[in-house]
């Protein structure tokens, strides 16, 4: 570690084991300076320790340096205790913006847990953009205890070229070796190439397979007889859904995205773990113990080929574990009787949609519904914001069907969505694109509601049923009708949706529904 400290890096030296090396520099120039010949000659990262600002800014010319000479560099800026630093304490530091544009990342932990996996991360970074990388650490964050179990890091990451190579290979031996491996698919493996890849090494493994949880994509028919359903997206759900599963290959996403947050680790220990993504934030970042970076679905290519060549096949295998942890989703009723619901109308929907359609989906807290009841069946068959911004489903809708007149797409929002970028309704009239937007009208937020419940809360915000999104339409020129009947809604989906992929004007059909009374993601 080369080092010019001080007293905001105290607590972090007065803890250090002694398997570390320090060496003292008598300014942050030379300090950067050593570490960048260092890192050089090895062609590893090195560590770095600096002191707030006064440190860091010293630094910043030899940081400018070690950029453009591609050295590897870790280099932690020490800030004061996280407790106090809303008073501005002695020593505060503006460090995220000081080093301007050279470093390749400024990783700022949002908590003292977080530390090390951000190190980690650090140093993949450095190595895999061969440049400095900053993470800031105030000094209380030391002392706080770490998560070992639960590290934002992976444990090993390897960049591997398509084709042969010794990290299909490792992967490749250890799926023929597993007891009972599970595939995860995510967004990254939503291509043509990728379905086709996960198909066939699930069929070569006899695995099931699941999607990522909040994807904002599908990548493995839905329809599929090994297909089991979205990983759901809390920890508990997650480790009671692959306790059986020795080892879990996710391909084309991180491990994995999750949305409330619960303690513990993600997997059961015992379960080994392998991400393949062609997205180096995405590798760095799961807590896995191979994470591979290179093109997914050429990469699964190569591991059923892999499998096939070396003739390893599948062990005998336990029989496909069954053990169904998929979102909680409502029930659909086939009867026309009572108020419609979401499910309902998704039921309606499958019945009818081609296999080559698009669903974008913005229906927040009929989303696991959707994505239970409605399959995607080819690549493109779902698409989702994949941040959780509202606004994205009705004009994406517009840009997809813009883009692929050949395919139907369906926007399926909730009222409230359908209200962020109404204004692209205009442009889909006045352009005869033929999207049917199908909007959940149940007359509020009721994924907040759902939220509020569940901290016993009342909602603060007031419901909005006198919102008439058909009116809207029709006031910026688009056809728009009103369904509140099972037998109705049933009618005019029969009408629409076959003919669909020929529509050369918009629809909007705003279905009144009950909003579902539990959320559970
Ligand atoms: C731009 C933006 N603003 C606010 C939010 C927070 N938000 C998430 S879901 C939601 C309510 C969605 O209501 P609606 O579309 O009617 O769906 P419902 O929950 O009723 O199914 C809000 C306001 C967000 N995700 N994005
Ligand atoms: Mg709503």
């Amino acid at each position: 570690m080369f080092s010019n400290p001080g007293s905001t890096e105290v607590p972090f030296l007065a803890l250090l084991p002694d398997d570390f090396t320090f060496i003292l520099g008598l300014h942050e120039g030379s300090v950067v300076g050593m570490a960048t010949g260092y890192a050089i000659a090895l062609g590893t990262p090195a560590l770095v320790l600096v002191h707030t600002t006064a440190g860091l800014g010293n630094a910043v010319g030899a940081i400018a340096t070690a950029r453009v000479n591609r050295a590897q560099l870790v280099i932690v800026v020490g800030q004061q205790d996280r407790r106090h630093l809303a008073f501005e304490p002695f020593l505060t530091g503006r460090l995220a913006g000081l080093a301007g544009g050279y470093p390749l990342d400024v990783l700022e932990p949002a908590r003292g847990a977080d530390v090390p996996a951000a190190i980690a991360r650090a140093a993949f970074t450095a190595q895999q953009g061969r440049g400095p990388v900053i993470v800031i650490v105030p000094m209380s964050d030391w002392l706080e205890a770490a998560e070992p179990d639960a590290m934002a890091a992976a444990a090993r990451v390897e960049v591997a070229p398509p084709g042969p190579s010794p990290a299909v290979r490792e992967v490749a031996a250890m799926l023929a070796d597993a007891r009972n491996p599970a595939l995860v698919v995510g967004a990254g493996m939503d291509t043509e190439a990728g379905w086709t890849a996960s198909v066939e090494l699930a069929q070569l493994l006899e695995a099931p397979v699941r999607l990522e949880p909040f994807g904002a994509r599908a990548a493995f028919p839905q329809d599929h007889p090994l297909y089991r359903g979205q990983v759901p997206a809390n920890r508990s759900r997650v480790r009671q859904a692959f306790r059986d599963h020795d080892v879990v290959l996710v391909l084309g996403t991180a491990v994995l995205r999750q949305y409330p947050y619960q303690e513990g680790p993600l997997f059961e220990a015992g379960t080994r773990v392998v991400v393949v993504t062609a997205d180096p934030a995405e590798a760095n970042r799961s807590p896995a113990d191979l994470a591979i970076i290179g093109d997914p679905a050429a990469l699964t290519a190569d591991l059923s080929r892999e499998l096939r060549e070396q003739d390893l096949p599948a062990q005998s295998r336990e029989p496909v574990s069954d053990v169904s942890a998929a979102p909680t989703v409502p029930p659909a009723r086939p009867t026309a009787d009572g108020p419609l619901h979401a499910a309902d109308v998704f039921t309606l929907m499958a019945g009818l949609l081609g296999e080559d359609s698009v669903v974008v989906e913005e229906s927040p807290s009929s989303r696991p519904a959707l994505q239970a009841i409605l399959p995607a069946r080819r690549p493109l068959g779902f698409l989702s914001a994949a941040m959780g911004g509202l606004g994205f489903a009705l004009p994406a809708a517009i840009g997809v069907r813009m883009a692929l007149p050949e395919r139907p797409v369906v926007a399926v929002m909730g009222d409230g969505s359908s209200l962020y970028c109404i204004q692209a309704l205009w442009t889909a009239a006045t352009t005869g694109t033929g999207v049917l937007f199908i909007v959940l009208a149940n007359g509020g937020y009721a994924v907040m509601d759902r939220l509020a419940e569940q901290r016993n809360a009342k909602p603060a915000w007031p419901a909005f049923p006198e919102v008439s999104v058909r009116t809207l339409a029709a006031g910026f020129g688009v056809k728009a009708v009103r369904v509140d009947q099972h037998d109705h809604l049933a009618a005019l989906l029969a009408d629409v949706l076959p003919s669909l992929a020929q529509r050369t004007s918009p629809l909007l059909i705003e279905v009144g529904v009950v909003a579902d009374s539990t959320f559970q993601p």
